[in-house]
């Protein structure tokens, strides 16, 4: 803390800030392989809807996804795939900033600033840590630790008022206003960071794994039969769903019905996001018949919803050049975008730099 009477275009910037962040959207993901249904239902179809009415900045968070081992030729490939199916759900890279993390310096260095303000209190109490440091936590990556100050700088450093994401980051979003809020409070300039608010749309927001229902559908599952990769073909996608796991009892004809029954909940939930219907309707039109028809319905859907992305993701994949030019255009004008920020926040804490 000290005299902020140096502190000259940080006000003046500050109303442009609050305009700029009511229709600004940041959102994420991490290019660590097996892209699937939860990631597609859970926050890139939502992109697809939110692009019309915000400015977006849609990020494939390399510098997140070495906080575990990648092997490099891997980590390339799957930076394309998820820049792939960014573009082949539908988000348009000329209106829109599609771009990977690690081309925008301005992330690391305000997550760095952020690892000075977010307390190890707070972080302590991040269930992800928990739950990807495992047993182990000793030999977890610092960097795993520190992932919520990644996440809080890949927000703040647009000034971004709005992030889609699924259920499960809802906390990481919690961390990100808890660290904005402290930054705004210690060195006296309210309202420089905006409240950020998550947007947790639609009908799945929280997908399972289809070999447990009581378990995220996640791309670290070992078993391939969990999830529908957005890369698997009709057969593929009619196998797992085939194989996926039930129980006797027919499907309920309320919700209500759903109580200990997580599998079948799960099942509904995303045929009812796949027809782009409310899982009551779903329920009104399926309620009381056995797994074996409702799964070939689900399996029809979820075809005929995919199969036009994969073959897209596949067509774009065809040219990894041109992905790469996409990632390079959408990096420059992510750091365009960003660097005022950036600047108004060395100057806040006194950093010396150029006039
Ligand atoms: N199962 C899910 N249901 C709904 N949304 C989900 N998301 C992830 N899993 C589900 C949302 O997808 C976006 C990108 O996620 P990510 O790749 O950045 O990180 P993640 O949440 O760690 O994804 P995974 O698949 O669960 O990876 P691993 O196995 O590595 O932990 C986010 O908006 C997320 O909410």
């Amino acid at each position: 803390k000290g005299d902020k009477s140096g502190v000259s275009s940080i006000n003046r910037g500050l109303v442009m800030a609050r305009e700029l962040t009511m229709n600004r959207i940041f959102s994420g993901v991490q290019p660590t392989g097996n892209l699937h249904l939860g990631n597609y239902l859970g926050a890139i179809r939502n992109w697809v809807q939110l692009q019309a009415d915000y400015e977006c900045i849609f990020c494939v968070v390399d510098l997140h996804a070495i906080t575990a081992w990648q092997e490099p030729e891997e980590l390339t490939a799957n930076t394309r795939e998820v820049a792939a199916a960014m573009i082949a759900s539908g988000i348009d890279p000329k209106d829109n900033i599609i771009c990977n993390q690690s081309q925008v310096s301005n992330h690391a260095e305000l997550a760095w600033i952020f690892n000075c303000v977010a307390r190890l209190g707070w972080l302590n109490r991040m269930t992800q840590f928990k739950e990807k440091a495992g047993k182990d936590r000793e030999r977890a990556s610092a960097g795993l630790f520190v992932y919520p100050n990644l996440m809080a700088a890949d927000i703040l450093a647009y000034r971004a008022g709005h992030v889609p994401v699924g259920e499960d980051q809802k906390q990481h979003l919690e961390l990100a206003n808890d660290i904005g809020e402290k930054f705004n409070h210690d060195w006296e300039v309210p309202g420089f960071f905006p409240e950020i608010e998550p947007l947790i749309l639609g009908e799945a927001t929280r997908v399972m794994s289809l070999r447990d229902g009581t378990k995220k559908m996640s791309k670290s599952d070992p078993s391939d039969m969990s999830r529908i990769n957005l890369t698997d073909d009709a057969d593929q996608i009619a196998q797992k769903i085939r194989k996926a796991k039930t129980d006797p009892e027919p499907l309920p004809e309320t919700a209500a019905g759903f109580e200990g029954r997580p599998e079948a909940r799960n099942l509904v939930t995303i045929y009812a996001a796949l027809t782009d219907s409310t899982t009551a309707q779903v329920l009104g039109e399926v309620g009381g018949s056995g797994f074996g028809d409702f799964k070939k319905k689900l399996a029809d859907a979820a075809v005929a919803h995919l199969s036009p992305i994969t073959s897209e993701m596949n067509r774009l994949l065809a040219d990894p050049a041109e992905i790469d030019r996409t990632l390079f255009k959408g990096g420059e004008k992510a750091r365009a975008m960003s660097a005022p920020v950036l600047a108004s926040v060395r100057e806040i804490l006194g950093f010396v730099q150029p006039g």
